[in-house]
Formats: C-alpha cells, sequence, structure tokens
C-alpha cells in the first residue's frame, strides 16, 4: 500500500455499509510515485479501496444529478482540439447567441421537475464580456430563486467578474485543466495552464465553489492522467466537484479519430479520483452515451456519485432521462436530494442504512462461526 500512514479502516462484514465517522484527513501533498502506484494496483484492489473511500465520505447509492444547459453556442476562438464549440473546426454545429434569460429559467424549471438539483449553464467563450455579464447574473438569480444550485463555466475569469457571479449567488464555476500539464500544449495552444490555475484561484478567492477536472482518451498516457488528478489534488482546498470527461468524439475536430480508451482505464482514473478527493463529488461527466450500463455501474463502485442528466451534454447527446432512472432503479440508486449535499457541508449527515438496504446486506453474509 503506498500509503500507509493514511490508510482507510478495514470494512467488515458488519459494516459493508457506511462508516460515517471514519473520515480519514485530506491530503494535499499527493507524489507522483504514490499516484502512479495506486494507477498500478490490481484492478479488484483499486476498486475495493475507492469504494471503502467512498462510503467513508458518502452515502454510496445517492448520486447527484446536475442537468447543463448551453447558454451560448459555437463561434469560440479557442483552439481546444476536443471542442465541436471552436471557430477553428467544421463540425457542422449551428452557431447560437447568447440565450434570452427567460428561456433558461424555463428549461431550468423543466430540470427541475425531471429531478435534477443543480443547473449548469455553460457558454462556448474564451471568457465573458462584461456587456454580457448582466444577463448571466440574471440567469444566476433566476436559477437559484427556482430552488436549484447553480453552475456556470463561461471561460476565463478575472477577479471582478469571479467577485460579481459570487455576489449574484452562483454556487459553482467550472472550469477544467483538461489534462496534465505536460500534455496541455498538445491540446491547446490559446491559453495556458496556468491561465486555468489563476482562474480556478480568483473563482476560490470570490467565495465560489470550484467544479475542476478533465478528459481522459485524449492520447494521453497513464502520467498525464497521474499529472492531472496531481494537480487537483494537491490544490490548498479541493475541488468540490472533479467531471471526469471520457472524450466525446466529434467529426471536424483533430481529436475525432484518436484511439479507443481502455474502458477499465477509464475506471481506474475515477477510482483514483476518489482516493486522492475522498470528500468530493467525482463526476461521471461527458462520454456515457459511448458507455453500457455494466461501465457505468462500475463508475458508480469506483466512487463516481455525480451525473449530467438530460438527453443533450452542451452540444453532444447523453442518455435519456428515463433511461438514466431505470439504471438508478435497477441499480438501488436514488438522487442525491439537496439537503443532503447542504448537510454535508454542515458536517451533520450520518448516513444510516436503510432498514432494507441493511438486511439486504446481512443476507449476503452468513456467520461463519456457527
Ligand atoms: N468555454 C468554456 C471553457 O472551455 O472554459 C466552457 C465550456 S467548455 C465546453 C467546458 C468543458 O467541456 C471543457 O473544458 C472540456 O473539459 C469539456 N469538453 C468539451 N468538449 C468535450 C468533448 N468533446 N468531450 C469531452 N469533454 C469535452
Ligand atoms: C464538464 O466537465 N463537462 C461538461 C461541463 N463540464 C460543461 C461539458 C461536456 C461537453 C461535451 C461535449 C459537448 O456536448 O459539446
Ligand atoms: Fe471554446 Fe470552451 Fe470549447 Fe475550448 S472548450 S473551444 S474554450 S467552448
Amino acid at each position: 500500500m503506498p500509503h500507509n500512514d493514511h490508510s482507510i479502516a478495514a470494512v467488515t462484514s458488519e459494516s459493508t455499509t457506511y462508516q460515517a465517522n471514519a473520515k480519514q484527513h485530506l491530503r494535499h501533498d499527493w507524489m507522483r510515485h504514490e499516484v502512479a502506484a495506486l494507477f498500478d494496483l490490481p484492478f479488484n484492489d483499486l476498486l475495493f479501496q475507492a469504494q471503502t473511500v467512498h462510503r467513508q465520505h458518502f452515502n454510496p447509492n445517492h448520486v447527484q444529478v446536475s442537468t447543463l444547459c448551453s447558454i451560448k453556442t459555437g463561434a469560440c476562438p479557442e483552439d481546444c482540439k476536443y471542442c465541436p464549440q471552436s471557430a477553428r473546426y467544421d463540425t457542422g454545429l449551428e452557431k447560437e447567441k447568447l440565450m434570452k434569460v427567460n428561456a433558461v429559467i424555463e428549461e431550468a424549471k423543466a430540470a427541475k421537475d425531471s429531478g435534477a438539483t443543480r443547473f449548469c449553464m455553460g457558454a462556448a467563450w474564451r471568457s465573458p464580456k462584461n456587456k454580457d455579464l448582466p444577463y448571466v447574473i440574471e440567469m444566476v438569480k433566476g436559477v437559484k430563486a427556482l430552488g436549484l444550485e447553480t453552475c456556470m463555466t463561461l471561460g476565463m475569469l478575472d477577479a471582478d467578474q469571479s467577485e460579481a457571479l459570487a455576489d449574484a449567488g452562483l454556487d459553482y464555476y467550472n472550469h477544467n485543466l483538461d489534462t496534465s500539464p505536460e500534455y496541455y500544449g498538445d491540446i491547446i495552444t490559446t491559453r495556458t495552464y496556468d491561465d486555468r490555475l489563476n482562474t480556478l484561484q480568483n473563482v476560490r478567492d470570490a467565495g465560489m465553489k470550484v467544479c475542476s477536472g478533465g478528459i481522459v482518451g485524449m492520447g494521453e498516457d497513464v502520467q498525464d492522467r497521474v499529472g492531472l488528478l496531481i494537480q487537483l489534488a494537491n490544490m490548498s482546498v479541493h475541488p468540490e466537484s472533479v467531471p471526469i470527461n471520457m472524450l466525446v468524439r466529434v467529426e471536424g475536430t483533430p481529436l475525432d479519430d484518436v484511439d479507443d480508451l481502455d474502458p477499465f482505464d477509464f475506471i481506474r482514473t475515477i477510482a483514483v479520483a476518489r482516493i486522492l478527493m475522498p470528500a468530493s463529488h467525482v463526476r461521471l461527466s461527458a462520454g456515457r452515451e459511448e458507455m453500457n450500463e455494466q461501465m457505468q455501474a462500475m463508475a458508480f463502485f469506483a466512487g463516481a456519485n455525480s451525473i449530467f442528466y438530460g438527453e443533450k451534454l452542451l452540444t453532444t447527446p447523453n442518455p435519456e432521462a428515463n433511461k438514466d432512472m431505470q439504471l438508478f432503479k435497477r441499480l438501488g440508486i436514488e438522487p442525491e436530494p439537496y439537503s443532503a449535499t447542504q448537510k454535508r457541508r454542515e458536517g451533520v449527515e450520518i448516513f444510516e442504512p436503510k432498514p432494507s438496504v441493511k438486511e439486504a446486506a446481512s443476507s449476503l453474509f452468513y456467520d461463519a462461526a456457527v
């Protein structure tokens, strides 16, 4: 075990459920060799460790549900090689102007009615222009008034823009590091890794929660996955939300013919993210349309506990909502209630298994002593 000092409590058959009070302290000093060793573990050992850590911090049968809305689509000046919204690639995408505030609020109502607790608004911008900010701020206020958590991803933010969004009540800001510092230059040339880190610092300084993760399957190697996760896990405060996207290969983008990703490598990345950032929500993000149900179930077992819900991500398809609900039902998963997120932040949530779960769990074991 690469980090015995911080090792997790053993899980016995009586306590396969939740160990609310056995929380590990959070580390911010991960070394490359430790993280590489996690990636190198036999698959079952890695998954067991990830699931054990997961149960120390979360109800393992809850998955947080977010819905995405593209508030401004296409014609982006940046050159991110994975992205269908870059103006530099011919992906056949119809560009759209900034949506009207009322239309965004209508979409948020529909998302709430279908069970989402967080509404994420994304814009294909390098960074928001100051003329756009008043509209964006109205969107935050309107969506928040519906009782939804709010998230935005608008590109780079300076300190003033971050303050303005925080003052409007924005809960989360999504800004991904995407990959390791070493591989980054192969994927994006129009902004630097430091630009991204600066935006994340501005978001944190303004008091918003950070949503930051990356993409797996862009032709990077395992060292790049190590590098990405170390950047995230060694921040002085872990991002509260860590989206792990599987590349959606879109025709016309430079990455449309990148090699297939081994699904187990994707699951390993989720599991290592869970172990490194035990108290963060790890989101099984883009790419679910390409995953079968077994792979998604394995991602939940590896510690993913958030998804994007609804038939579209920003511009590409996502599984239909009722298919997701059927999968949840078959797996005994429930959408995480908004109140659970709030309570956890206040440190008061106790994970008490429901009687049906207790009974089901106890019937799986027999007492070898009798
Ligand atoms: N324009 C803003 C920015 O890039 O900061 C916000 C929107 S951008 C689409 C948000 C994130 O979506 C990107 O950082 C990337 O991680 C993810 N993304 C974009 N295209 C993707 C694709 N084809 N497959 C997987 N993830 C993708
Ligand atoms: C994130 O990490 N993934 C989401 C969200 N944050 C904004 C976006 C995924 C986009 C997938 C490609 C598309 O639909 O355009
Ligand atoms: Fe633009 Fe964001 Fe797409 Fe990059 S990821 S091209 S910044 S929309």
